[in-house]
C-alpha cells in the first residue's frame, strides 16, 4: 500500500519537502502519496507577505511577521537553492540582497516547475496531530476553511514545517497599560511610515530590532532608542540612534531605563523573538525548545527521536536558511522512503547530545556559521541532493557579518559571488537607503532608477 505523508505548512521547508519528493520522483522512484496542509491562502510561508495583522478572515492567526520593504537581511548566495539557481529563475545574475518580493518569487519558481501545487490543501490549517500505537498511524485532523469542513485521516509519516518565528514571545513592562501610544510586537510591525516623525523605542537586540530599526529610519522616524536585556549591538549607528540599557518602567510616554536615564516615545516595538508553538500536537509528540542552533529532540535536526514517523524542518536558529531546510527535507525523504535507516533510539539520543555539546561550546557568529554549515553539509552527504561549497557560503556569511559591522546601512549594496554558478552578482541600480520601493519590478529593472537620481 502507497504510504502517506502529511506535510504541515508550505513556507520554504514545506516547498522543499515537496520538491524533494517530487524531485525523487522524476528520477523513476515510487513516492508516498503528499498531502500538504497550508493555513493560508497561497504558498511562500513568511515570504507571502499580507498586510493584515492579529486574526485573518476566519478568525485564523496570523502567521505573517513580515513587513513592507523587507530587504532580505543576508546575501541571497547564502540561501541559493542548489538545484535552482537565481539566475536559472530570473534569467540573468541579480543584486546580492533582493526585497522580499524577489525571495518570494524565486523559492515559488521552483515548485511552480515541478507542479507540486496539486499536492496543496490551501486554507486548511492542521489542528490535531495523534498518533496510534495499534496502527502505527497519524490521525491528522484539519479544517477546511472555505467549506468549514473538519475532518480527520490517517496517515504513516508526519512532517512539521510550521516556521518558528510566527507566534510572538510579548513580555510586559510596567506602565504598558497606561502609555500613551502604541505597544506593538514585531510581528505585527507592517508599515515602517507609520512611524514617521516620531521618537520610537525597540526593546531586543536581534534581527527583528536592527532591520526594523533600520526600517524606521530610511522611512523617516525622528529617532531610534534600542534597549538591550544583555549587550547593545554596537554599530556605528546613525546620529539619531542610542542604545540604551533594559526598560525598567513606562510613565505616560516617558520610558525608564535601568541606568535610570529616561527618554519620551511615541511607540514601543518589541523585537523580543518568537516561541516554537505546535498547538496541533499531542505532548509526546511536541518539540519543546527555545530559538537555538541544536534543539535536543531531533535525530540529525530533523527526526523526532521520541516517534521517528515525526519529522520537524527549519526549527533551528537560522543562518543557513533554503538549502539547509531543502538538505533537511531530502534527509527527511530518505528516512522515510526507507533509503537511510536509523539507529536504536539511544543511539540518535547520543548523537544529538554530541552536536548539542558541540553547540553549547561555540563561542561567536563565526562558530555558528561554521556549525550550521557542517550540519547542512552532513546532512546533504547522506543523500542526492547537490553537493555545494559550503565553505564558500560560510565564508561570504563572514563578509556579510563584516559589512554590517563595517556599514549598517550600506551593507546591502554590497555584491558577493554565487557559490552555485560562480557568477558575480552585479551591484544594485540604487542605493538600500535610497530605495523606497521595495517591488519585484523596480528590483529587476536595470539602469538607475529616476528617484535615486534626483
Ligand atoms: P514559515 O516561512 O514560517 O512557513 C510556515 C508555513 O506553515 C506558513 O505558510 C504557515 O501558514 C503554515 N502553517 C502554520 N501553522 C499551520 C497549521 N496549523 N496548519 C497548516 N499550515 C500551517 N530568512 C532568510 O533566509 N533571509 C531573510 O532575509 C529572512 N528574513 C526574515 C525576516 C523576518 C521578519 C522573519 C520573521 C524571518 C526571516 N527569515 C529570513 C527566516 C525565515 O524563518 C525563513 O526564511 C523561512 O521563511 C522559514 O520557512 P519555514 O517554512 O520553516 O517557515
Ligand atoms: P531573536 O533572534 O530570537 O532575538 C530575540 C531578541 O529579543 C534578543 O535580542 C533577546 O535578548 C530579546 N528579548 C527576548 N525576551 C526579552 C525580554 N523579556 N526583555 C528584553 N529583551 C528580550 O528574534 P528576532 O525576532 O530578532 O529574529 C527572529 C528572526 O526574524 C530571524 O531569523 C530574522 O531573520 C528575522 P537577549 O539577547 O536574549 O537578552
Amino acid at each position: 500500500m502507497t504510504l502517506r505523508v502529511a506535510i504541515i505548512g508550505a513556507g520554504p521547508s514545506g516547498m522543499a519537502q515537496m520538491r524533494a519528493f517530487q524531485s525523487a520522483a522524476a528520477k523513476g522512484a515510487e513516492i508516498p502519496e503528499v498531502v500538504c496542509f497550508e493555513r493560508q491562502e497561497d504558498w511562500g510561508g513568511l515570504w507571502n507577505y499580507t498586510w493584515r495583522t492579529g486574526l485573518d478572515e476566519y478568525g485564523e492567526p496570523i502567521h505573517g511577521s513580515m513587513y513592507r520593504y523587507l530587504w532580505s537581511n543576508g546575501p541571497k548566495e547564502c540561501l541559493e537553492f542548489a538545484d535552482y539557481t537565481f539566475e536559472e529563475h530570473f534569467g540573468k545574475p541579480i543584486a546580492s540582497y533582493p526585497p522580499r518580493a524577489v525571495i518570494w518569487d524565486y523559492i515559488k519558481g521552483r515548485v511552480e516547475k515541478a507542479n507540486v501545487r496539486p499536492w496543496v490543501r490551501f486554507r486548511t490549517p492542521v489542528r490535531r496531530v495523534e498518533f496510534n500505537d495499534a496502527s502505527q498511524t497519524f490521525t491528522v485532523t484539519s479544517h477546511d476553511l472555505k467549506n468549514d469542513i473538519i475532518a480527520s485521516e490517517e496517515f504513516d509519516y508526519v512532517v512539521v514545517a510550521n516556521g518558528h518565528f510566527s507566534t510572538p514571545n510579548v513580555p510586559e513592562f510596567p506602565g504598558f497599560e497606561t502609555f500613551g501610544g502604541r505597544v506593538l510586537h514585531a510581528h505585527d510591525f507592517r508599515d515602517a511610515l507609520e512611524f514617521k516623525d516620531k521618537d520610537i523605542l525597540i526593546i531586543g537586540t536581534s534581527y527583528s530590532a536592527e532591520d526594523i530599526g533600520s526600517q524606521c529610519y530610511k522611512y523617516g522616524c525622528k529617532s531610534v532608542t534600542v534597549s538591550h536585556r544583555t549587550n547593545p549591538i554596537g554599530f556605528d549607528w546613525p546620529d539619531n540612534w542610542a542604545e540604551v540599557p533594559l526598560l525598567s518602567r513606562v510613565e505616560g510616554n516617558t520610558a525608564y531605563f535601568k541606568d535610570g536615564s529616561s527618554r519620551d516615545v511615541d511607540a514601543i516595538i518589541l523585537c523580543t523573538g518568537y516561541q516554537h508553538h505546535f498547538p496541533f500536537l499531542t505532548d509526546d509528540l511536541r518539540l519543546k525548545t527555545a530559538n537555538r542552533l541544536w534543539p535536543l529532540g531531533l535525530y540529525n535536526g530533523v527526526v523526532w527521536e521520541e516517534n521517528p514517523r515525526l519529522m520537524y524542518l527549519g526549527m533551528q536558529d537560522q543562518f543557513y536558511t533554503f538549502n539547509m531546510f531543502d538538505a533537511q527535507a531530502w534527509y527527511a525523504r530518505d528516512v522515510i522512503m526507507g533509503r537511510i535507516p536509523l539507529p536504536s533510539k539511544d543511539a540518535m539520543k547520543a548523537d544529538s547530545q554530541a552536536w548539542r555539546d558541540r553547540e553549547e561550546s561555540l563561542k561567536d557568529d563565526h562558530d555558528m556559521i561554521w556549525f550550521q554549515g557542517d550540519y547542512t553539509a552532513h546532512l546533504i552527504e547522506m543523500t542526492d541532493y547537490p553537493m555545494f561549497d559550503i565553505e564558500g557560503v560560510n565564508k561570504t556569511f563572514e563578509k556579510w557579518e563584516h559589512d554590517k559591522a563595517h556599514d549598517i546601512m550600506g551593507y546591502r549594496n554590497k555584491s558577493y559571488r554565487s557559490l552555485m554558478t560562480g557568477n558575480m552578482s552585479p551591484a544594485h541600480h540604487t542605493p538600500w537607503l535610497d530605495e523606497l520601493d521595495d517591488s519585484l519590478e523596480a528590483y529587476l529593472q536595470t539602469g538607475l532608477k529616476s528617484n535615486a537620481a534626483e
